[in-house]
């Protein structure tokens, strides 16, 4: 049993151990002057491939498969693990400190968004794409986007976290964030047994919202030995969807942009046009000579 005391007032005296220890702080608000970079296309987006980052990314390599050339975008890495969140320009577009956020600046004034459910919402609307413009689709469309936003802090900040990034295996935040990734895993392959999408019969932003998250962990992506934990493969539905959507083009691209680890060919750092995924991931970077590695970065932005 934990000798731990509870204080009457809880106060940050000492760092709480585990991955990301060192930039978690319970305050908010810039820690530094940071300035953001802004590249050519009217989109800006900061951002990282984790689950939350990935949905953007994917959302604009989709929109720009359906020939939106309007969507075309810089995609700039926000590194967490360094507490480029906290820099004074981040905080600006997204007061909540996280990535990932984007300024529109299409119109007369740029536009910031921020939460990556909202981010998905002003494009589908923006562009016309991936929600249905009203009607009972768009309701079922919005549920499963919003599902998805209150079920992942369960399933990232509570399982993954204890799972993958607590600084010791404690059992009894295991067993209860495992019962409820289960049972959010339970949901979705139940809805898609009758479902091909999550939404309905169409590809949507519940789809794009979801899959980073729930299709990672059964595709073996995300927190590594998670799948068989959770003994993923049990939700056939489920494993066929993560799968369909795995193959579609746009995901397969989206899902890379602002990844800054893992495979080098599966790391796209900045995306600033369509040919980075063929010129500018890291395997392709790292066989250049320095000036021309730099000559390449700088000839993309
Ligand atoms: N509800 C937010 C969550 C975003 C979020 O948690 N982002 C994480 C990475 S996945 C982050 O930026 N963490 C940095 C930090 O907590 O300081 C969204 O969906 O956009």
């Amino acid at each position: 049993m934990t000798e731990y005391v509870l204080p009457k007032v809880w106060k940050w005296e000492q760092p709480s151990g585990g991955q990301f220890a060192s930039i978690n702080r319970p305050i908010a608000g810039p820690t530094h002057d940071e300035e953001l970079p802004v590249g050519k296309h009217p989109f800006q987006l900061y951002s990282l491939a984790t689950p939350n980052g990935q949905k953007v990314s994917i959302m604009f390599e989709e929109l720009l498969a359906r020939g939106h050339k309007d969507a075309e975008y810089d995609a700039w890495p926000i590194r967490i693990g360094d507490g480029d969140q906290f820099g004074s320009g981040f905080v600006d577009i997204n007061p909540n400190s996280k990535i990932p956020a984007l300024v529109d600046r299409s119109g007369p004034k740029p536009v910031r968004v921020f939460e990556s459910g909202a981010i998905l919402v002003y494009l589908a609307e923006k562009f016309g794409e991936f929600l249905p413009a009203s009607g009972p689709e768009r309701a079922e469309t919005l549920s499963w986007l919003f599902w998805q936003m209150g079920s992942a802090p369960f399933l990232g900040g509570g399982f993954g976290h204890f799972f993958a990034y607590a600084p010791e295996k404690f059992e009894y935040p295991i067993n209860r964030y495992a019962m409820e990734a289960k049972r959010q895993f339970d949901v979705l392959n139940r809805r898609l047994a009758d479902s091909e999408y999550i939404a309905g019969a169409d590809y949507s932003i519940a789809d794009i919202a979801i899959w980073p998250w729930y299709g990672g962990i059964a595709l073996g992506r995300s927190y590594p030995g998670a799948d068989e934990f959770l003994a993923t493969h049990e939700y056939e539905h489920l494993m066929r969807w993560a799968k369909q959507i795995d193959a579609r083009p746009a995901v397969g691209r989206g899902r890379i942009v602002n990844k800054l680890s893992g495979d080098e060919s599966e790391q796209l750092h900045e995306r600033h046009d369509a040919s980075d995924f063929e010129l500018r991931t890291e395997d392709k970077i790292k066989g250049l000579a320095p000036d021309q590695a730099e000559a390449v970065k700088d000839d993309a932005i």
